[in-house]
């Protein structure tokens, strides 16, 4: 009997507990700054002369977010939270063995940050593995320092790759559970979100065209801290920085607005989605047909939320080229409804459109 022999056995992915944090980088630092301090309420960690470390009031970590100055908007990287320095080892052993390069890089590099592991990930994305981290003062009972709108923690990303599938097969490669997606009839999969920690995701996955960030997200505890963020936009006379909702979202349940910051990049506001921790944990998959997905009152998705998103470093530290997407959610059709904008129904689903079906 010839035994053929199986492709190398790779060693086990890194044990990533979270999504951690995010480099943007903003072309006007002074804006940036009244954008997430003065607006949406993050709390200055560290400032240098190019760079502010961000975080939100239940972090005891150093920060959720940098923002460095550069010369065109972009996605610095995305950074995963691993069990422990061994584990920032593990992710060195299991990219090595997948061929992708490998770079550590000391203790500081970045500010609060201990040594780490960089890649560029197989979907083109700057991505780091870190353990060790500056601990600070978690603010959680300092009510007396919250704004209205507190914001209580990092909760995730999102990012815009051309094959969902793709992106789906390396991320449970690493070890992520898969709680929701948008599928059509034919099982083309449009949307997926993923989870570690024990919520809807840490990453979630978007057709379009990329490798691009499409959202950073962070938590709120309520859902009227949400509204105070717009009510503070609107009587700036800074409503164009709100792009998208408030709703509920369909996938997750959860309450949620996206806004844009001065350079364009996308941060989403977002509350009480649920449990995810039971491994039996069941995914729910999404008709791409179901208006109710992605607003789960029916509301059509403003376009610039389906077609911008921020470039991504390369490994030269220029954007990354883009590849088109394989499918497009936005050139399904959609229907208008009475504001002109939603689709709306008595009930009855219209023809060729199936209103609450799952897949
Ligand atoms: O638009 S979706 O309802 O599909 C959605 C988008 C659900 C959860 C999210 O975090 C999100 O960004
Ligand atoms: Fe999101």
């Amino acid at each position: 009997m010839t035994v053929t022999p199986g492709p190398a056995a790779l060693p086990p992915p890194p044990d990533v507990i979270r999504a951690g944090y995010a480099e943007l980088i903003v072309t006007d630092l002074d804006a940036a700054r009244w954008f997430y301090v003065d607006v949406l309420g993050l709390v200055v960690t560290a400032e240098d002369a190019d760079a502010l470390y961000l975080r939100a009031f239940e972090e005891y970590l150093h920060h959720s977010l940098v923002l460095r100055r550069g010369d065109t908007p972009a996605l610095g990287r995305l950074a995963y939270r691993v069990r422990g320095q061994a584990q920032v080892d593990a992710a060195e052993r299991y990219y090595r063995a997948l061929g992708v390069d490998t770079r550590r890089v000391p203790a500081g590099t970045t500010r609060g940050i201990g040594e780490a592991v960089r890649i560029t990930d197989p979907l083109g994305f700057p991505v780091e593995f870190y353990y060790d981290a500056e601990h600070t003062e978690r603010l959680t009972q300092r009510y007396d320092l919250h704004p209205g709108n507190a914001l209580t923690r990092l909760d995730h990303f999102n990012v815009m790759v051309p094959d969902v599938a793709a992106a789906h097969a390396y991320y449970t490669g690493l070890g992520f559970g898969v709680s929701e997606t948008i599928e059509d009839e034919r099982h083309n999969i449009y949307a997926a979100w993923l989870y570690r920690k024990q919520t809807v995701h840490d990453i979630a996955l978007t057709s379009g065209d990329g490798p691009r960030l499409h959202h950073i997200a962070y938590a709120t505890a309520e859902r009227h801290h949400i509204l105070h963020t717009c009510d503070v936009l609107g009587a700036l006379r800074r409503e164009r920085h709100i792009e998208r909702g408030p709703g509920r979202h369909g996938v997750s349940n959860a309450f949620y607005l996206y806004v844009r910051d001065p350079d364009g990049h996308r941060i989403e506001i977002y509350t009480t989605d649920y449990y995810t921790g039971d491994p039996d944990n069941p995914t729910v998959r999404w008709n791409v047909d179901d208006n109710r997905r992605r607003s789960f009152w029916g509301h059509s998705v403003v376009p610039s939320w389906y077609t911008e998103g921020s470039p991504v470093l390369g490994p030269d530290g220029g954007p990354t080229p883009l590849t088109a997407a394989t499918v497009r959610e936005a050139d399904r059709g959609v229907l208008v409804g009475a504001d002109g904008f939603s689709q709306v129904t008595d009930g009855g689903a219209p023809t060729g459109f199936k209103l609450g079906t799952q897949v």
